[in-house]
């Protein structure tokens, strides 16, 4: 059985890969659902010292990761034809906000290669050359700075092939969360367990009432709650 999704991580620091073999994700990659690659961008390097970055044309602080490395490394994984099914992932600070329906999007696609950046990003015309070939995301995780597209990488990976048919046992649990279609647009109610008494707190009484309406009525209130109280731009 061919895998249903091929991820391919380019990075300087490619082991950061190694946890795809675990957990969930690693059941996935197990049973043939996903299959996983990771690269090191140095091994598309020529000189003594696998220089990857250089100084900012125009001047400024930090470094630049240099273009050939990326156009060499692609060339190789990809080829050089157009073939708009394969996606290109590029995460950065300043993409498009990632969103549960970007995830939706790439758990259908066959192939996605993900470039991880580090110090002030990759040389542009990398992605002027990649998006006149492939579909190319650039994609942001959320108004903070992380020192490099790996750790990004992996979350924007457990977003996606969570989604992936196969890789979750109980598919109606996706349905249920926060930014699915049947939450509208909330955030998830809070959910509670046995005991029902636990060092003095108590589940919520209607929750072991059996009245149906009623739990429903009652999650849909706390979610309208908590959504109002943390992200009023939801509502
Ligand atoms: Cl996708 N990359 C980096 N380097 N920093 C980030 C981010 C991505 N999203 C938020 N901060």
């Amino acid at each position: 059985m061919s895998a249903t999704i091929r991820l391919d991580y380019l990075s300087i620091f490619p082991d950061y890969f190694d946890v795809l073999h675990i957990s969930l994700l690693g059941k996935a990659v197990e049973h043939g659902i996903v299959e996983v690659h990771s690269w090191d961008l140095r091994d598309w390097t020529h000189d003594r010292h696998r220089t990857v970055d250089d100084t900012p044309c125009g001047g400024g602080a930090g470094m630049v990761m240099k273009p050939e490395p990326w156009g060499e490394a692609l060339d190789e994984l990809l080829g050089t034809e157009a073939d708009p099914s394969i996606h290109i992932v590029v995460p950065t600070p300043s993409g498009y906000p990632f969103r549960q329906q970007d995830a939706e999007e790439l758990s259908g696609v066959t192939r996605i290669v993900f470039c991880c950046g580090r110090y002030e990003g990759i040389d542009h015309r990398v992605l002027d050359y990649a998006r006149e070939r492939w579909s190319v995301h650039e994609l942001s995780l959320g108004d903070y700075v992380l020192n490099g597209g790996e750790v990004a990488a992996l979350a924007i990976t457990e977003a996606v092939v969570r989604l992936v048919p196969g890789v979750i046992g109980n598919p109606e649990s996706l349905t249920e969360e926060s930014y699915s279609d049947a939450q509208e647009g909330l955030l998830e109610y809070p959910n509670f367990t046995r005991p029902v008494s636990w060092r003095g707190l108590e589940v919520p009484e209607v929750l072991m009432s059996g009245h149906h309406g009623r739990i429903a009525q009652w999650r849909h209130d706390r979610s309208v709650e908590i959504t109002r109280s943390r992200r009023p731009d939801l509502i």
